[in-house]
């Protein structure tokens, strides 16, 4: 690890490389370097290449999003280096290694924020919307093309094809004992599909968004003040729904995405509530009237999605996200087809 760490253009001598986080996607390593100038932090990260089929693509779209953004953060007087990522090149001047067909690439790490795994208060799920809107607001005048680095992300067209051949194919021989979960998703397919028109038939627009907005893909300062949304691997053009429904998957459940008493797991509406408030204080500025419309329903289209997902992968024989135990996918699926009824029920949609 130390020794990928040191193709790297980095200050001075690396003292330490040590796993962080828990992505279930790529691997996450902390590099703290030692200079004259004193101690320096980095974060390593190895891209999911079974995942991600063009992590040069993707590291080119990362590339001019921050650039993009630290030229906005830079003109409204904000701190470019705390309040959007920076990519460090490696010493063959690219801004990512390949070893053996492994792709790696190193970012700053930024000093004094905070990580949640689960917001903790109504004032963090605002200043979380507030995070999002603001950093969508900030992308609005981005006209440059843009890798799809995973075509059909929350395309649920896409997804439902996916969904057929694992069905079919049942490579574990899961799927009979999950028959009931599997009827959970063919109930709802018909309106799924109908919102999705919406943006096929271009009623609900394409904006420059992130994709995987859970709570702990955006840092805090220690003041609770949203600093930097992180993981930019999925910036897409997609509608901005995907993103409101994706964060109240996780800033409004009152439990975790795998909890296992499934009576702690239901949608927060004082949570979903303070969210949008946060987030419409900047949106306000972008956002069209069909848009604002289906604020709900993205919440419970992006939760009907990850119950999919996870079923899917648990049926696949668990190939995509990372488990720790054998059923942890099974257990993911129930907790998040739990918080999708109580998002039908309390939001009414
Ligand atoms: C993955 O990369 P990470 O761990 O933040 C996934 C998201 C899921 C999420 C579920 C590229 O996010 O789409 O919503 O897990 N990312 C990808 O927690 O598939
Ligand atoms: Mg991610």
């Amino acid at each position: 690890m130390k020794r990928i760490a040191e193709q790297f253009d980095i200050e001075g001598r690396i003292l330490s490389v040590n796993r962080l986080g828990e992505g279930f996607i790529n691997d996450t390593f902390i590099v703290v370097a030692q200079s004259d100038k004193g101690t320096r932090r980095y974060i390593l990260q190895r891209k999911n290449g079974n995942i991600f089929k063009n992590i040069p693509g993707m590291i080119d779209n990362i590339l001019k999003i921050t650039a993009h953004l630290k030229k906005k953060i830079n003109a409204a007087g904000g701190d470019p280096s705390r309040e959007t990522l920076t990519l460090i090149p490696a010493k063959n001047g690219d801004y990512y290694l390949n070893i053996e067909g492994e792709y790696w690439c190193l970012t700053l790490y930024i000093e004094d924020s905070v990580t949640y795994h689960s917001a903790d208060s109504e004032m963090l799920a605002e200043q979380g919307g507030r995070g999002l809107s603001s950093f969508q607001l900030l992308l609005s005048d981005f006209d440059q093309p843009l890798t799809d680095t995973l075509p059909g992300f929350h395309n649920i067209r896409f997804r439902y094809a996916q969904w057929e051949k694992s069905l079919a194919a049942d490579p574990a021989g899961r799927a009979a004992s999950v028959k009931h979960l599997i009827d959970e998703i063919e109930q709802r397919r018909g309106e799924m599909l109908d919102f999705y028109k919406l943006i096929e038939n271009g009623e609900i627009p394409l904006r420059v968004t992130h994709n995987d907005t859970k709570i702990s893909n955006i840092l805090f300062d220690k003041s609770g003040n949203p600093l930097c949304m992180i993981d930019l691997d999925t910036i897409l053009k997609a509608p901005c729904l995907y993103d409101f429904g994706d964060s109240i998957r996780s800033y409004a459940n009152t439990a975790a995405e795998d909890e296992q008493d499934l009576s702690k797991v239901e949608l927060s509406t004082s949570m979903y509530e303070a969210f949008y408030r946060g987030y419409i204080s900047n949106a306000d500025k972008f956002i069209t009237e069909i848009e604002r419309k289906y604020l709900p329903f993205s919440a419970r289209y992006i939760t009907y999605e990850q119950v999919l997902r996870f079923l899917m992968d648990y049926i696949d024989g668990d190939t995509y996200y990372r488990i720790k135990y054998p059923q942890h996918n099974l257990v993911r699926t129930l907790a998040q087809l739990k918080l999708l009824r109580s998002i039908e029920n309390k939001l009414h949609i």
